[in-house]
């Protein structure tokens, strides 16, 4: 006999079939043992009659987690046994047949409620509860939206090197790896590659996991995330980026929509409206407003703390009924050599950050694409631009006028979810204590 999935025996009601699957729990009622199976389709009460002597046997051995072949019927649940919350309530499983596929040993029901140490500790087991699954099922659609809106757009999409030779952006939070003789960094974008590639094909992007040395403890914080970035030419400024990220956000929520309902509702979240034209500000503005309306003053400041970055969305949210709002004219001393200063405002960059339910998602601009300019820019950040020769090249090989966008697959999900922490939506966190299992603090190991 075939398998078939849970979700296709609602049609087979009297028919004898075959399912395979986890248990999910067992229950036992005087002489009756229920079991609820789980596969990729969905979950399944069934259950096993005293008189299926052999099946009732092997029944009564099974615990949760246990992986399972049944031969059974399916039969209507009567009138009084309906339930009206699950999508098979209304039918079950007489189970004829136990094959033991696998045994399990767990070490806690997969339901219980755990801290998050414990839920990362165990991560084999806890992903497959239904908050973990509806989480990550969210976060398989985003990505899956956001490579299909622009792919619609022409964007071609391109694998970016994860082992760089120069720490690409400048920065300080690099990894070093060894690499043979040399010393080699794990890349922190994909910056430097999406630049070069709109050289070849205009519009390019990428998915794919970054690497940043921060040692920030924080619930927005990662060490090694998911970038969803993108990068396309001839563009007339910053704004450009920013319109088209305005639509693909309301490309993915409306495949969100489509897609996820059950997920949302499982997760008591909502899918944000994103309006057509997401409000913008500028830093400046930004700042004004907030020492206004509560009197702190952080004028000066070359960036947002995070309290202002909370602070601003909720007075987008009041003021434009808006869960994003983009803030535009960072300082150029805080942003990247790459960043192309605004003609208009000397001193302001032409790039903006989103923000979306308290934080920061993505940082985009308009690029320097003159050679000489980028040289320039790359000796007052106080680089050496030799370092940076193979970059560089694609400007000495002609270079439209160009910007993009980088956005983080983790920290969207988890404002989209309403989680609290960014590690509950980051399947496998990697933080200043913990790769898969805790980091010894012990220096002689
Ligand atoms: P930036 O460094 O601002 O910009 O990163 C872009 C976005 O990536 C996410 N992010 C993080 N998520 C989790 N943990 C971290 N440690 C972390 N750091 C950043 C945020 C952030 O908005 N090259 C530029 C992008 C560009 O201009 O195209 C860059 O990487 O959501």
């Amino acid at each position: 006999m075939e398998r078939i999935y849970i979700k296709d025996i609602k049609n087979k009601i009297g028919e004898e079939i075959k399912l395979s699957g986890w248990v999910d729990v067992r229950r036992d009622h005087g002489k009756l043992i229920f079991i609820d199976l789980r596969d990729m389709s969905g979950k399944v009460q069934m259950v096993a009659l005293p008189n299926h002597k052999e099946a009732h046997n092997n029944a009564s051995k099974l615990r949760s987690e246990w992986v399972v072949e049944i031969i059974g019927k399916v039969n209507k649940r009567p009138e009084k046994m309906i339930n009206k919350n699950e999508e098979l309530g209304e039918v079950e499983v007489e189970i004829m047949e136990v094959k033991i596929l696998s045994e399990a040993e767990i070490p806690f029901e997969k339901d219980a409620v755990t801290n998050l140490d414990t839920h990362l500790d165990n991560l084999p087991l806890t992903l497959r509860t239904e908050k973990a699954k509806a989480v990550f099922k969210v976060q398989a659609e985003i990505v899956k939206a956001f490579r299909e809106f622009l792919n619609q757009e022409n964007f071609t999409e391109f694998q970016s090197p994860k082992l760089i030779g120069e720490d690409a952006e400048g920065g300080a939070n690099s990894f070093d790896v060894t690499y043979f003789k040399h010393i080699a960094h794990l890349a922190q974008s994909p910056q430097l590659y999406k630049q070069i590639m709109v050289g070849v094909f205009e519009r390019v992007f990428a998915v794919g996991n970054v690497y940043r040395a921060e040692k920030h403890s924080t619930t927005r914080h990662l060490n090694e995330y998911t970038s969803l970035d993108m990068e396309m030419g001839f563009i007339q400024d910053h704004t450009d980026i920013m319109k088209m990220e305005n639509r693909l956000l309301k490309f993915v929520m409306g495949e969100l929509t489509e897609t996820c309902a059950k997920e949302f509702e499982l997760l008591k979240a909502n899918i944000p409206e994103v309006p057509e034209n997401i409000p913008a500000m500028k830093l400046r503005e930004a700042q004004e407003i907030i020492k206004k309306e509560t009197g702190e003053d952080c004028v000066k400041e070359p960036d947002l703390e995070p309290q202002h970055e909370r602070w601003l969305c909720e007075y987008a949210k009041k003021q434009f009924g808006s869960d994003f709002i983009f803030i535009t004219h960072f300082p150029m001393a805080k942003r990247p050599f790459y960043t192309h200063e605004d003609e208009n405002d000397i001193g302001y960059a032409k790039g903006f950050d989103l923000l979306f339910r308290g934080v920061e998602i993505t940082t985009g601009a308009q690029r320097i694409h003159k050679y000489d300019e980028l040289v320039e820019a790359l000796k007052k950040k106080g680089l050496n631009p030799d370092k940076f020769s193979f970059y560089l090249q694609a400007f000495k090989c002609g270079m439209p006028p160009h910007g993009g966008f980088g956005m983080g697959l983790e920290r969207l999900t988890a404002k989209l979810l309403g989680l609290e922490n960014v590690k509950e939506a980051t399947l496998f966190p990697r933080d200043l204590n913990r790769i898969d299992t805790l980091l010894s603090t012990d220096k002689n190991q």
